[in-house]
């Protein structure tokens, strides 16, 4: 059977991505819905060679378009507004936002690691999908956990603009080319702290009073629910001048001692995971090595230098796939799967 969908946030970068994975998995569209701000309504997108016109997002389009799933990607107060009207209408919510993640009521969902979660997504109506540092994370964390006991995670990211959406990306972009025209220092910072071309910048959203970002206790607090796990974790978010693609350098400490050649087996059998760990050739996973795949890439997997139950990793994956759009796909996907069981 075939569903009729909203994507809200459609002209956003994970919401031009949604329309993209959609289209890959054949996803079953019995009517498709763009919805944006006022700003860009009438303006249209693509979908399977199709031109759709995006309408406006109000509190009675869910119900007038008899939506079945809406898949929410513009930002924590529009979801925080209209996610309800969206379930009230019958529609199952795939929010992309921070703002129900850690709703007790509602589930947080990465299929590969805790697709069983799903099934208590009609107390609210809503299924919230992680951020995006931490799908990558957890998906390579579950298949070493079940196989060596995880106790502790320290992580440091280098995180994309993109991750911060569109104007994000023409920042930096726009920054660039005012360096090459001697200009940098007239140009716009507006989407970050602080200059991002030819930087790197230790802060992702705001600061908390214990001294970590929003961001890094994102990463903290959505590990635990993801894995159902008290996992110490301790992370440190940067901003990188990388337009796409996450990349994670990933402490894993565990109950028992772990091997390279072992954390690689288990890799192997994890699901969507790529191993790609060959260093004297110079190959491991970077950015521009996932932009656009649906895999989430690991390499530099090696032994700590001291502790035999230590293990160091580097992932990567594509943050508006993997990290957005993919992840919000495979969970609608997912839904489908257990309510036509
Ligand atoms: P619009 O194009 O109308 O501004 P990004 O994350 O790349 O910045 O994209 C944000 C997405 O969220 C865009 O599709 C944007 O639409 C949408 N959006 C932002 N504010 C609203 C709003 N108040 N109502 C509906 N959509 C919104
Ligand atoms: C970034 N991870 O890379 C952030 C954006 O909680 O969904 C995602 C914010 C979120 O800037």
């Amino acid at each position: 059977r075939k569903f009729n969908v909203a994507v809200v946030g459609v002209t956003g970068a994970v919401g031009e991505e949604m329309l993209r994975v959609m289209e890959e998995v054949d996803f079953p569209v019995a009517k498709l819905v763009p919805l944006a701000s006022k700003r860009s309504a009438g303006s249209s997108v693509e979908y399977k060679g199709k031109e759709y016109t995006v309408q406006e997002l109000t509190e009675d389009i869910f119900e007038k378009e008899d939506i079945e799933i809406a898949l929410f990607s513009a930002g924590g107060s529009v979801s925080a507004h209209y996610a309800p009207y969206a379930a009230e209408a019958g529609a199952v919510v795939i929010d992309n936002t921070s703002h129900f993640r850690m709703d007790p009521e509602v589930p947080l969902v990465v299929p590969e690691v805790n697709p069983e979660d799903i099934a208590a997504w009609k107390t609210k109506g809503i299924i919230a999908n992680p951020n995006c540092s931490t799908i990558q994370m957890v998906q390579a964390l579950k298949p070493l956990d079940e196989k060596f006991g995880i106790t502790r995670v320290d992580v440091a990211t280098y995180q994309a603009t993109s991750g911060a959406g569109k104007s994000a990306m023409d920042e930096m972009v726009n920054q660039m080319k005012d360096f090459f025209n001697f200009k940098l220092d007239e140009s716009e910072k507006k989407k970050f702290p602080h200059q991002i071309a030819l930087n790197v910048i230790p802060q992702i959203d705001k600061f908390l009073d214990n001294g970590y970002t929003k961001e890094e206790m994102k990463m903290v607090n959505e590990t635990k629910k993801i894995m159902h796990k008290n996992i110490e974790v301790s992370a440190t978010c940067v901003r990188v001048p990388v337009l796409r693609g996450h990349s994670e350098a990933v402490t894993v400490w565990c109950e028992k001692d772990i091997t390279p050649e072992a954390a690689k087996e288990a890799l192997y059998n994890g699901k969507n995971i790529v191993v790609m760990d060959e260093p004297q050739k110079s190959i491991y996973p970077m950015p521009i090595t996932v932009v656009d795949k649906n895999e989430t890439y690991v390499g530099r997997i090696r032994k700590d230098v001291y502790r035999d139950n230590v293990l160091h990793m580097w992932v990567v994956a594509d943050n508006l796939r993997v990290g957005a759009a993919t992840n919000a796909v495979r969970i609608a996907l997912k839904w489908i799967e257990m309510e036509s069981a």
